[in-house]
């Protein structure tokens, strides 16, 4: 039986992909390289039961609430267990914090701590699950400040600026992992019928042009009068300041679906501070698990992530799920956002 010829050269897995990066820093010791197998490993899984959903006991609510006031999907669990048991005893992690957890999770006793710290959303955009909306995984991984045992909230709290690498995990037509650890951003496609991560997008840049914006304009009226008048400019009504010709607008309201269309087209996604509710002024998206890990990724990729006033990666984080005001995509939209928030706000 004659079999078609592949072309093993053109076979990239994560690991290869990491070690050939790796083998320009000499001082790398491969920890990383087995953390985000690890990350990937959870990602297997995940996409395993997201495209099942419709189809196992698993759809639907649990009833529970998490720190956020949402309610929790019993993939939200699945996903959120899934990351904390696949990392919590191999001696490569200080503490790891959840968006679903309201306090950072220790490394148990009977394991060793190492020297990153994992930060994740375990499955964003959850709320979309009923409707088969594509939703994912971010992460970001940080170096430990404390020298030593277990991990702290200081190990999470560190600003973006310092990050080591961060990616995410969509759960979509097909199941990508994108990932940056500061030299690029990559893409790797699960072959399912092999069970790998392929490298499919490497070195992935934002294009110059933008196609899209995302935001959820129902909430206009939320808005301040910069973000107002930045969101005319992007329809093309605002008098005097003409956008890009291409732009179109797309939003799915499942922000790692958004932020990956508008990373491979072009375009801005952002979820501003709102009036809405009183409680959350800087809006629904948390910054450490959220904002960060996608600026640094769209900072590696030739994009920009700003609160509307500054880099997103500069901010200091003062509490695990603190929320922030977000703008990231082409540098030009960003800094659009930031020019007209700062003469009409
Ligand atoms: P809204 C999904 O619930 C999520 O956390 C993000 O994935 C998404 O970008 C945002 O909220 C959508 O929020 O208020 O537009 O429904």
């Amino acid at each position: 039986m004659v079999m078609p010829s592949i072309d093993d050269t053109k076979i990239v897995t994560i690991e290869r992909h990491i070690l050939n990066e790796q083998r320009t820093y000499p001082e790398a010791t491969g920890v990383l390289t087995y953390l985000l197998y690890d990350i990937a490993l959870a990602g297997k899984v995940i996409a395993s039961q997201t495209t099942r959903a419709g189809l196992a006991e698993i759809l639907g609510r649990t009833g529970n609430i998490n720190v956020q006031g949402e309610e929790v999907m019993k993939l939200d669990e699945l996903a959120d267990r899934m990351i904390f048991n696949l990392n919590n005893h191999t001696n490569r992690l200080a503490v790891m914090a959840s968006e679903e957890q309201e306090d950072i999770l220790r490394i148990p006793e009977q394991y060793g701590t190492g020297k990153y710290v994992l930060l994740y959303d375990p499955l964003d955009g959850s709320s979309n699950i009923d409707f088969n909306v594509s939703i994912g995984t971010i992460f970001a991984i940080y170096n430990r400040k404390t020298e030593s045992g277990l991990g702290t909230l200081e190990d999470c709290l560190q600003k973006g600026k310092d990050m080591v690498a961060a990616g995410y995990m969509i759960y979509g037509a097909s199941t990508m992992l994108v990932y940056t650890s500061g030299r690029g951003v990559h893409g790797f496609t699960l072959d399912p019928s092999v069970g790998e991560f392929l490298l499919t997008h490497p070195n992935i840049r934002i294009p110059e042009i933008p196609r899209y914006f995302s935001a959820n304009q129902a909430y206009m009226k939320y808005w301040s009068e910069g973000v107002r008048r930045f969101t005319r400019y992007l329809q093309g009504v605002e008098k005097d300041d003409a956008p890009p010709k291409s732009l179109s607008l797309r939003y799915i309201g499942s922000m790692v679906a958004d932020f990956h269309r508008n990373l491979l087209a072009g375009g801005i996604f952002y979820y501003p501070a709102d009036s809405k509710d009183p409680r959350y002024p800087n809006g629904k998206l948390r910054l450490i698990y959220e904002g960060a890990p996608l600026s640094f990724i769209a900072q590696q990729a030739g994009g920009y992530g700003s609160d509307g006033y500054r880099n997103l990666l500069d901010i200091q984080p003062e509490s695990l799920h603190q929320r922030v005001p977000m703008f990231i995509g082409n540098i030009e939209l960003v800094e659009k956002a930031e020019e007209y928030i700062r003469k009409f706000d």
